[in-house]
C-alpha cells in the first residue's frame, strides 16, 4: 500500500530534478579589451578566440591570453551584428543576430571561406557530438548540421520544470552544455538531451570586480580549455577576463 502511495505520488507531482548550486572562485585575471562587445568565446590550442558585436564593430579575433590583445582578426561586414561563434574542424562558424546570416572562416587565418542562412535570431553557438548548437534568446536549443545547418532537433531549456529563455554565449564542458542568461550573473549547466539545467553558478561580483559599468555591461562568454581543464569567464566591454574553478555544487 505505502509502495502505491509512493507511485501515485511520484506520477501526479512528477517533480523536477532538483538544480545544484555551485560556489566558485577566481584562479586568475586576465587583461580583456574593454571595447569588445563579447558575444562569443572559445577556447583551442592555446589561444581564445572571440567574436563580438555591434553594427560596423563585429569582428572575430585569436586573442593572446596573457595581454588580451588579438594576434589575428577579422571583420564582418559593417552591416552584419556578430554573435556567437564555435570551431567546427578547421573552421570558426559564427552567427549574426538578426541577418539570418552565419559565416565561416578558416580556423587557421581567419579568413572567410563561406557563408550559410538560418531561420530566426543567432545568440550562442557550441559544437556538442557533432551538431551545432544555437541558442536564440528563447528557452529554444536548435542542433544543426554544421555542413548543411539542416535542423536536427531541438530541446527546451527548462529550470525546475519551468522553460527558461534568454539563454546566449554557450560552451560545451564534458558533454554538458553551459549557458549564459542574459542579463543575469548566472551560468547554467544543460542536460543536452533533456534540456533540463542541472546546475547554476551565480557569478555576482565579477562585474564589479573587473570595473565593469553600464547596462550593456553583462557577463557573456564562457571559454574550456579541455586539455588544461581550465574554465574562461568574461563580458561585454569588460576589462578583465577570468579563470574561475566551481567549488561546493549541493
Ligand atoms: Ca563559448
Amino acid at each position: 500500500m505505502i509502495l502505491l502511495y509512493a507511485l501515485a505520488a511520484a506520477a501526479v507531482a512528477d517533480p523536477p530534478a532538483p538544480v545544484e548550486r555551485c560556489g566558485y572562485r577566481i584562479v586568475e585575471s586576465y587583461p580583456h579589451d574593454a571595447t569588445s562587445f563579447t558575444q562569443g568565446l572559445f577556447w583551442d590550442e592555446g589561444h581564445l578566440y572571440e567574436g563580438t558585436g555591434q553594427y560596423g564593430q563585429s569582428r572575430v579575433a585569436r586573442i593572446d591570453l596573457k595581454t588580451g590583445k588579438a594576434l589575428v582578426q577579422t571583420k564582418l561586414p559593417s552591416d552584419q551584428f556578430g554573435e556567437g561563434i564555435t570551431r567546427w574542424g578547421d573552421q570558426i562558424i559564427g552567427v549574426t543576430w538578426q541577418n539570418g546570416v552565419g559565416n565561416r572562416w578558416s580556423i587557421k587565418d581567419l579568413k572567410r571561406v563561406g557563408t550559410f542562412r538560418y531561420d530566426g535570431e543567432g545568440w550562442g553557438l557550441t559544437m556538442v557530438g557533432g551538431s551545432l548548437v544555437l541558442s536564440d534568446g528563447s528557452s529554444q536549443l536548435r542542433f544543426l548540421d554544421p555542413a548543411t545547418m539542416k535542423e536536427q532537433k531541438r530541446i527546451t531549456v527548462r529550470f525546475g520544470g519551468r522553460p527558461l529563455a534568454m539563454i546566449n554565449e554557450l560552451e560545451t564542458i564534458d558533454g554538458q552544455i553551459w549557458a549564459n542568461i542574459w542579463m543575469t550573473d548566472l551560468i547554467v549547466r544543460i542536460d543536452p538531451a533533456s534540456g533540463d539545467i542541472k546546475s547554476y553558478v551565480d557569478l555576482t561580483g565579477l562585474k564589479a570586480d573587473a570595473g565593469a559599468n553600464g547596462g550593456d555591461s553583462v557577463l557573456n562568454g564562457i571559454a574550456w580549455d579541455a586539455r588544461k581543464k581550465r574554465l574562461f569567464v568574461t563580458g561585454k566591454y569588460w576589462p578583465k577576463l577570468y579563470e574561475i574553478a566551481l567549488a561546493d555544487c549541493r
